[in-house]
Protein backbone atom coordinates (compact mmCIF):
# COMPACT_ATOMS: atom_id res chain seq x y z
CA UNK A 1 0.00 0.00 0.00
CA UNK A 2 1.44 3.06 -0.97
CA UNK A 3 1.39 6.34 1.10
CA UNK A 4 0.36 10.05 -0.01
CA UNK A 5 2.37 12.64 0.39
CA UNK A 6 1.01 15.57 3.03
CA UNK A 7 2.38 18.44 3.62
CA UNK A 8 0.28 19.84 6.11
CA UNK A 9 -2.03 16.54 6.57
CA UNK A 10 -5.93 17.82 7.01
CA UNK A 11 -8.16 15.15 8.60
CA UNK A 12 -11.58 14.12 7.35
CA UNK A 13 -14.35 13.54 10.27
CA UNK A 14 -16.09 11.86 7.45
CA UNK A 15 -15.40 8.80 7.71
CA UNK A 16 -16.56 9.56 11.55
CA UNK A 17 -20.02 10.41 10.76
CA UNK A 18 -20.28 7.30 7.83
CA UNK A 19 -18.89 4.74 10.20
CA UNK A 20 -22.15 6.07 12.61
CA UNK A 21 -24.67 6.35 10.15
CA UNK A 22 -23.78 2.59 8.76
CA UNK A 23 -23.68 1.14 12.53
CA UNK A 24 -26.85 2.97 13.98
CA UNK A 25 -28.87 1.13 10.32
CA UNK A 26 -27.21 -2.15 10.96
CA UNK A 27 -27.80 -2.24 14.85
CA UNK A 28 -31.56 -1.10 13.88
CA UNK A 29 -33.94 -0.01 17.07
CA UNK A 30 -34.92 -2.48 19.43
CA UNK A 31 -38.96 -1.83 20.54
CA UNK A 32 -40.35 -2.18 23.57
CA UNK A 33 -44.22 -2.61 24.55
CA UNK A 34 -44.68 -0.93 28.21
CA UNK A 35 -48.61 -1.79 29.17
CA UNK A 36 -50.29 -1.02 32.34
CA UNK A 37 -52.48 0.75 34.48
CA UNK A 38 -52.40 4.95 34.67
CA UNK A 39 -49.66 5.15 37.75
CA UNK A 40 -48.18 1.57 38.08
CA UNK A 41 -44.72 2.97 37.71
CA UNK A 42 -44.21 2.47 33.48
CA UNK A 43 -42.61 5.71 32.42
CA UNK A 44 -40.64 5.21 35.64
CA UNK A 45 -39.11 2.00 34.42
CA UNK A 46 -38.62 2.94 31.07
CA UNK A 47 -36.33 6.28 32.21
CA UNK A 48 -34.09 3.30 34.29
CA UNK A 49 -33.35 1.05 32.36
CA UNK A 50 -33.46 3.86 29.04
CA UNK A 51 -31.84 6.73 30.74
CA UNK A 52 -34.84 8.46 28.43
CA UNK A 53 -37.45 10.63 30.16
CA UNK A 54 -39.49 10.82 27.45
CA UNK A 55 -42.66 11.70 29.85
CA UNK A 56 -41.25 14.62 30.69
CA UNK A 57 -40.53 15.76 27.03
CA UNK A 58 -43.84 14.37 25.94
CA UNK A 59 -43.28 14.25 22.35
CA UNK A 60 -45.05 11.19 21.81
CA UNK A 61 -46.71 10.04 18.67
CA UNK A 62 -50.43 9.46 19.69
CA UNK A 63 -51.31 6.13 17.84
CA UNK A 64 -55.02 5.28 19.08
CA UNK A 65 -56.39 6.36 22.35
CA UNK A 66 -54.48 5.04 25.43
CA UNK A 67 -51.58 3.88 22.34
CA UNK A 68 -47.79 6.23 22.54
CA UNK A 69 -45.08 5.48 20.81
CA UNK A 70 -41.51 7.13 21.82
CA UNK A 71 -38.74 6.76 19.52
CA UNK A 72 -35.30 7.83 19.17
CA UNK A 73 -32.34 5.67 16.93
CA UNK A 74 -32.01 3.13 19.38
CA UNK A 75 -35.14 2.72 21.12
CA UNK A 76 -38.83 2.55 20.68
CA UNK A 77 -41.18 2.62 23.25
CA UNK A 78 -44.80 1.49 22.78
CA UNK A 79 -46.64 3.13 25.75
CA UNK A 80 -50.05 0.97 26.09
CA UNK A 81 -52.38 2.33 28.88
CA UNK A 82 -53.93 -1.00 30.57
CA UNK A 83 -57.76 -1.80 30.47
CA UNK A 84 -60.39 1.05 31.07
CA UNK A 85 -63.08 0.16 33.20
CA UNK A 86 -66.33 1.00 31.55
CA UNK A 87 -64.61 0.16 28.18
CA UNK A 88 -67.81 -0.55 25.75
CA UNK A 89 -65.21 -3.28 24.34
CA UNK A 90 -63.33 -6.28 25.90
CA UNK A 91 -59.70 -5.91 27.78
CA UNK A 92 -58.75 -8.75 24.72
CA UNK A 93 -60.99 -6.96 22.10
CA UNK A 94 -59.17 -3.54 23.66
CA UNK A 95 -55.65 -5.08 23.13
CA UNK A 96 -56.52 -6.93 19.36
CA UNK A 97 -57.60 -3.45 17.95
CA UNK A 98 -54.30 -1.86 19.54
CA UNK A 99 -51.85 -4.65 18.43
CA UNK A 100 -53.66 -3.92 15.13
CA UNK A 101 -52.84 -0.45 15.22
CA UNK A 102 -49.64 -1.43 15.89
CA UNK A 103 -49.13 -4.29 13.15
CA UNK A 104 -49.99 -1.71 10.75
CA UNK A 105 -46.93 0.49 11.12
CA UNK A 106 -43.16 -0.66 9.55
CA UNK A 107 -41.17 -3.56 10.27
CA UNK A 108 -38.59 -1.92 12.36
CA UNK A 109 -41.26 -0.51 14.77
CA UNK A 110 -42.87 -3.93 15.73
CA UNK A 111 -42.68 -5.41 19.34
CA UNK A 112 -40.16 -7.52 20.56
CA UNK A 113 -40.66 -7.56 24.35
CA UNK A 114 -43.54 -6.37 25.93
CA UNK A 115 -43.03 -5.66 30.03
CA UNK A 116 -47.02 -6.07 31.16
CA UNK A 117 -47.04 -3.83 34.91
CA UNK A 118 -48.97 -4.51 37.85
CA UNK A 119 -48.14 -2.87 40.97
CA UNK A 120 -46.71 -5.45 43.51
CA UNK A 121 -48.70 -4.81 46.10
CA UNK A 122 -51.99 -6.23 44.40
CA UNK A 123 -53.27 -9.58 44.93
CA UNK A 124 -53.37 -10.73 42.14
CA UNK A 125 -53.87 -10.41 38.00
CA UNK A 126 -57.12 -9.12 37.38
CA UNK A 127 -59.17 -11.17 34.56
CA UNK A 128 -58.97 -8.05 32.50
CA UNK A 129 -54.85 -8.74 32.93
CA UNK A 130 -55.34 -12.25 32.21
CA UNK A 131 -57.36 -11.84 29.50
CA UNK A 132 -54.68 -9.06 27.51
CA UNK A 133 -51.93 -11.27 28.50
CA UNK A 134 -53.70 -14.45 26.60
CA UNK A 135 -54.05 -11.51 23.98
CA UNK A 136 -50.28 -10.75 23.69
CA UNK A 137 -49.49 -14.44 23.80
CA UNK A 138 -51.25 -15.20 20.86
CA UNK A 139 -50.21 -12.71 19.00
CA UNK A 140 -46.71 -14.06 19.39
CA UNK A 141 -44.66 -11.57 21.43
CA UNK A 142 -43.33 -12.63 25.28
CA UNK A 143 -44.34 -11.03 27.93
CA UNK A 144 -42.52 -10.29 31.13
CA UNK A 145 -44.58 -9.61 34.01
CA UNK A 146 -43.16 -7.07 35.88
CA UNK A 147 -44.51 -5.93 39.55
CA UNK A 148 -43.44 -2.47 40.15
CA UNK A 149 -42.87 -0.62 43.08
CA UNK A 150 -42.38 -3.54 45.47
CA UNK A 151 -41.13 -2.15 49.19
CA UNK A 152 -38.26 -3.85 50.13
CA UNK A 153 -37.04 -4.11 53.59
CA UNK A 154 -33.38 -4.50 53.64
CA UNK A 155 -31.63 -6.84 56.56
CA UNK A 156 -29.21 -4.73 58.30
CA UNK A 157 -26.42 -6.98 58.55
CA UNK A 158 -26.63 -9.45 55.70
CA UNK A 159 -28.11 -6.43 53.48
CA UNK A 160 -30.39 -9.06 51.75
CA UNK A 161 -33.51 -7.41 50.38
CA UNK A 162 -36.94 -9.25 51.31
CA UNK A 163 -40.25 -8.26 49.51
CA UNK A 164 -43.07 -7.98 51.73
CA UNK A 165 -44.78 -10.97 52.42
CA UNK A 166 -47.94 -9.93 50.10
CA UNK A 167 -45.98 -9.45 47.57
CA UNK A 168 -44.64 -12.86 47.81
CA UNK A 169 -47.79 -14.68 48.03
CA UNK A 170 -48.67 -12.98 44.89
CA UNK A 171 -45.67 -14.33 43.32
CA UNK A 172 -46.87 -17.64 44.82
CA UNK A 173 -50.17 -17.28 42.86
CA UNK A 174 -48.66 -16.71 39.87
CA UNK A 175 -46.53 -19.32 39.81
CA UNK A 176 -49.40 -21.99 40.06
CA UNK A 177 -52.66 -19.57 39.41
CA UNK A 178 -55.96 -20.95 40.13
CA UNK A 179 -59.35 -18.31 39.71
CA UNK A 180 -61.60 -17.57 42.41
CA UNK A 181 -63.01 -21.03 42.35
CA UNK A 182 -59.55 -22.56 43.03
CA UNK A 183 -59.39 -24.13 39.29
CA UNK A 184 -55.88 -23.60 37.66
CA UNK A 185 -56.12 -21.15 34.88
CA UNK A 186 -53.05 -20.76 32.46
CA UNK A 187 -51.50 -17.04 32.23
CA UNK A 188 -49.20 -17.25 29.69
CA UNK A 189 -46.46 -14.69 30.36
CA UNK A 190 -42.47 -16.28 30.26
CA UNK A 191 -41.43 -14.39 33.49
CA UNK A 192 -41.85 -12.46 36.35
CA UNK A 193 -39.97 -9.60 37.82
CA UNK A 194 -39.92 -7.71 40.87
CA UNK A 195 -39.01 -4.05 40.61
CA UNK A 196 -38.66 -0.56 42.19
CA UNK A 197 -37.14 2.25 40.71
CA UNK A 198 -36.78 4.09 43.59
CA UNK A 199 -38.12 3.70 47.37
CA UNK A 200 -41.28 4.61 49.04
CA UNK A 201 -39.66 8.04 49.83
CA UNK A 202 -39.32 8.59 45.89
CA UNK A 203 -35.08 8.03 46.69
CA UNK A 204 -32.86 5.69 46.25
CA UNK A 205 -31.58 3.49 43.58
CA UNK A 206 -33.94 1.10 41.88
CA UNK A 207 -33.67 -2.48 42.49
CA UNK A 208 -34.32 -5.89 40.44
CA UNK A 209 -33.67 -4.10 36.97
CA UNK A 210 -30.31 -5.64 36.39
CA UNK A 211 -32.75 -9.09 36.77
CA UNK A 212 -35.55 -7.31 34.05
CA UNK A 213 -32.61 -6.30 31.18
CA UNK A 214 -31.09 -9.70 31.41
CA UNK A 215 -34.56 -11.00 31.28
CA UNK A 216 -35.49 -8.60 28.19
CA UNK A 217 -32.25 -9.65 26.77
CA UNK A 218 -32.70 -13.42 26.87
CA UNK A 219 -36.39 -13.16 25.20
CA UNK A 220 -35.53 -10.76 22.69
CA UNK A 221 -35.10 -12.16 19.13
CA UNK A 222 -31.59 -12.84 18.14
CA UNK A 223 -31.63 -10.29 15.46
CA UNK A 224 -32.41 -7.55 18.19
CA UNK A 225 -30.20 -8.05 20.70
CA UNK A 226 -27.20 -5.86 19.38
CA UNK A 227 -30.26 -2.99 19.55
CA UNK A 228 -31.55 -3.57 22.86
CA UNK A 229 -28.00 -3.66 24.27
CA UNK A 230 -27.61 -0.54 22.72
CA UNK A 231 -30.60 0.81 23.93
CA UNK A 232 -30.35 -0.04 27.68
CA UNK A 233 -28.29 2.21 30.05
CA UNK A 234 -27.76 -0.09 33.19
CA UNK A 235 -25.48 -2.89 31.98
CA UNK A 236 -21.59 -1.52 30.72
CA UNK A 237 -19.89 -5.02 30.17
CA UNK A 238 -22.71 -5.53 27.33
CA UNK A 239 -21.87 -2.59 25.53
CA UNK A 240 -17.77 -3.03 25.78
CA UNK A 241 -18.57 -6.59 24.63
CA UNK A 242 -19.65 -4.58 21.50
CA UNK A 243 -17.12 -2.64 21.11
CA UNK A 244 -13.95 -5.09 21.40
CA UNK A 245 -14.55 -6.78 18.21
CA UNK A 246 -14.27 -3.35 16.25
CA UNK A 247 -11.20 -2.67 18.51
CA UNK A 248 -9.70 -6.01 16.59
CA UNK A 249 -11.22 -5.16 13.27
CA UNK A 250 -9.71 -1.79 13.28
CA UNK A 251 -6.30 -2.45 14.68
CA UNK A 252 -5.98 -5.11 11.98
CA UNK A 253 -6.72 -2.76 9.60
CA UNK A 254 -4.22 -0.38 10.47
CA UNK A 255 -1.73 -3.18 10.62
CA UNK A 256 -2.56 -4.22 6.87
CA UNK A 257 -2.17 -0.12 5.97
CA UNK A 258 1.26 -0.30 7.43
CA UNK A 259 2.03 -3.28 6.54
CA UNK A 260 4.30 -1.52 4.17
CA UNK A 261 5.97 1.01 7.16
CA UNK A 262 4.57 4.17 6.82
CA UNK A 263 6.69 7.26 7.36
CA UNK A 264 5.51 8.73 10.77
CA UNK A 265 4.73 11.94 8.54
CA UNK A 266 1.80 9.68 7.03
CA UNK A 267 0.27 8.45 10.64
CA UNK A 268 -2.58 9.91 8.74
CA UNK A 269 -3.14 7.51 6.70
CA UNK A 270 -4.66 5.53 9.70
CA UNK A 271 -6.95 8.36 10.60
CA UNK A 272 -10.45 7.31 8.24
CA UNK A 273 -9.39 3.75 9.95
CA UNK A 274 -9.40 4.89 13.62
CA UNK A 275 -11.97 7.45 13.09
CA UNK A 276 -14.53 4.82 11.87
CA UNK A 277 -13.65 2.91 14.47
CA UNK A 278 -14.22 5.94 16.85
CA UNK A 279 -17.70 6.24 14.93
CA UNK A 280 -19.16 2.80 15.33
CA UNK A 281 -18.08 2.86 19.27
CA UNK A 282 -20.29 6.20 19.66
CA UNK A 283 -23.16 4.39 18.45
CA UNK A 284 -22.99 1.77 20.93
CA UNK A 285 -22.81 4.08 23.06
CA UNK A 286 -25.72 5.87 21.79
CA UNK A 287 -24.20 8.95 21.55
CA UNK A 288 -24.46 11.39 19.37
CA UNK A 289 -21.45 12.53 18.56
CA UNK A 290 -22.18 14.84 16.00
CA UNK A 291 -24.51 17.10 17.40
CA UNK A 292 -22.08 17.24 20.28
CA UNK A 293 -18.91 18.19 18.67
CA UNK A 294 -18.72 20.52 15.61
CA UNK A 295 -17.06 18.47 12.92
CA UNK A 296 -13.87 20.82 13.29
CA UNK A 297 -13.01 19.40 16.71
CA UNK A 298 -13.76 15.92 15.72
CA UNK A 299 -11.59 16.32 13.24
CA UNK A 300 -9.18 17.65 15.57
CA UNK A 301 -9.41 14.56 17.33
CA UNK A 302 -9.44 12.28 14.20
CA UNK A 303 -5.54 14.02 13.98
CA UNK A 304 -4.91 13.35 17.48
CA UNK A 305 -6.04 9.59 16.97
CA UNK A 306 -4.10 9.35 14.18
CA UNK A 307 -1.46 9.88 16.41
CA UNK A 308 1.63 12.04 14.69
CA UNK A 309 2.44 13.44 18.33
CA UNK A 310 2.28 9.85 19.72
CA UNK A 311 3.67 8.16 16.86
CA UNK A 312 6.43 10.43 16.63
CA UNK A 313 8.04 10.67 20.31
CA UNK A 314 6.66 7.03 20.55
CA UNK A 315 9.03 5.96 17.47
CA UNK A 316 12.08 7.77 18.79
CA UNK A 317 12.46 5.24 21.69
CA UNK A 318 12.00 2.00 19.86
CA UNK A 319 15.66 1.17 18.70
CA UNK A 320 15.66 0.38 14.81
CA UNK A 321 12.13 1.80 14.29
CA UNK A 322 13.71 4.20 12.73
CA UNK A 323 10.82 7.00 11.43
CA UNK A 324 8.36 4.65 10.55
CA UNK A 325 5.16 3.17 11.40
CA UNK A 326 5.18 -0.79 11.02
CA UNK A 327 2.22 -2.70 11.44
CA UNK A 328 2.69 -4.08 15.02
CA UNK A 329 2.99 -0.03 15.73
CA UNK A 330 0.18 0.69 13.68
CA UNK A 331 -2.15 -1.43 15.53
CA UNK A 332 -1.00 -0.98 19.03
CA UNK A 333 -1.35 2.35 18.56
CA UNK A 334 -4.97 2.01 16.97
CA UNK A 335 -6.08 -0.58 19.95
CA UNK A 336 -4.88 1.73 22.42
CA UNK A 337 -6.92 4.54 20.82
CA UNK A 338 -9.94 2.38 20.47
CA UNK A 339 -9.54 1.46 24.27
CA UNK A 340 -9.18 5.14 25.04
CA UNK A 341 -12.13 6.30 23.35
CA UNK A 342 -14.63 3.41 24.66
CA UNK A 343 -13.84 4.29 28.30
CA UNK A 344 -14.00 8.16 27.06
CA UNK A 345 -17.45 7.11 25.50
CA UNK A 346 -18.59 5.10 28.52
CA UNK A 347 -18.43 8.23 30.81
CA UNK A 348 -20.39 10.27 28.55
CA UNK A 349 -22.95 7.65 28.30
CA UNK A 350 -22.91 7.51 32.18
CA UNK A 351 -23.23 11.33 32.61
CA UNK A 352 -19.84 11.84 34.16
CA UNK A 353 -18.50 13.78 31.29
CA UNK A 354 -20.63 16.53 29.67
CA UNK A 355 -20.82 15.82 25.89
CA UNK A 356 -20.09 19.40 25.02
CA UNK A 357 -16.67 18.78 27.07
CA UNK A 358 -15.80 15.53 24.70
CA UNK A 359 -12.82 17.57 23.01
CA UNK A 360 -11.48 18.70 26.55
CA UNK A 361 -11.66 15.07 28.19
CA UNK A 362 -9.90 13.37 25.35
CA UNK A 363 -6.58 14.88 27.02
CA UNK A 364 -7.34 12.47 30.10
CA UNK A 365 -8.22 9.50 28.04
CA UNK A 366 -5.60 9.89 24.96
CA UNK A 367 -3.39 6.55 25.47
CA UNK A 368 -0.52 7.30 26.65
CA UNK A 369 3.55 5.61 25.19
CA UNK A 370 2.93 3.20 27.88
CA UNK A 371 -0.75 1.78 26.67
CA UNK A 372 0.62 1.40 23.13
CA UNK A 373 3.44 -1.02 24.59
CA UNK A 374 1.21 -2.54 26.72
CA UNK A 375 -1.03 -3.11 23.43
CA UNK A 376 2.25 -4.23 21.17
CA UNK A 377 2.68 -6.76 24.39
CA UNK A 378 -0.67 -7.94 24.40
CA UNK A 379 -0.06 -8.68 20.30
CA UNK A 380 3.09 -10.19 20.72
CA UNK A 381 2.03 -12.34 23.42
CA UNK A 382 -1.38 -13.45 21.62
CA UNK A 383 1.25 -14.48 18.44
CA UNK A 384 -0.17 -11.89 16.09
N1 LIG B 1 -42.39 4.02 45.85
C1 LIG B 1 -42.22 3.97 44.54
N2 LIG B 1 -42.81 4.89 43.75
C2 LIG B 1 -42.65 4.80 42.41
C3 LIG B 1 -41.85 3.76 41.85
N3 LIG B 1 -41.88 3.91 40.51
C4 LIG B 1 -42.65 4.99 40.25
N4 LIG B 1 -43.12 5.54 41.40
C5 LIG B 1 -43.98 6.72 41.50
O1 LIG B 1 -45.26 6.41 40.99
C6 LIG B 1 -45.81 7.49 40.27
C7 LIG B 1 -46.21 7.07 38.87
O2 LIG B 1 -45.06 6.67 38.18
P1 LIG B 1 -44.98 6.72 36.57
O3 LIG B 1 -43.68 6.13 36.22
O4 LIG B 1 -45.29 8.07 36.07
O5 LIG B 1 -46.16 5.74 36.20
P2 LIG B 1 -46.85 5.49 34.77
O6 LIG B 1 -47.30 4.09 34.77
O7 LIG B 1 -45.96 5.91 33.68
O8 LIG B 1 -48.07 6.48 34.87
P3 LIG B 1 -48.99 7.05 33.67
O9 LIG B 1 -48.11 7.41 32.55
O10 LIG B 1 -49.67 8.21 34.32
O11 LIG B 1 -49.94 5.95 33.35
C8 LIG B 1 -44.74 8.58 40.31
O12 LIG B 1 -45.06 9.47 41.34
C9 LIG B 1 -43.49 7.85 40.63
O13 LIG B 1 -42.55 8.65 41.32
C10 LIG B 1 -41.23 2.82 42.74
O14 LIG B 1 -40.52 1.89 42.34
N5 LIG B 1 -41.46 2.97 44.05
MG1 LIG C 1 -46.22 7.17 31.97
Amino acid sequence: MSSKEHERPEVDATPFVEATQSAKSRYGRFNLAVIGGSGVGKSSLVNAVFGRDWAKVGKGLPVTRGVTYYNDDSLGIWDVEGFEIGSPVSPGEQLRAHLDAIAKHPAREQISVVWYCVKSNDDRLTPADIAMIRELDSSGVPVILVLTKVDWSRNPITGNRTAPKGVEAFVEWLEEPVDEHGQPINIPYERVILTSTSDKHGKGKGHGLGELVAETLALSPDNEKDAFRIAQRLNLPWKRELARPIIGAASAAAAGAAAIPLPVADAITLAPIQLGMMGRIATIYDLEMKAMMSAGALAQLGAQFAGQALARSFIKVIPGAGSFINAGVAAALTAATGEAWMRLCEQVHTGKIDPARVSEAWGDFAPSFLDVVRKMAERKIAGT
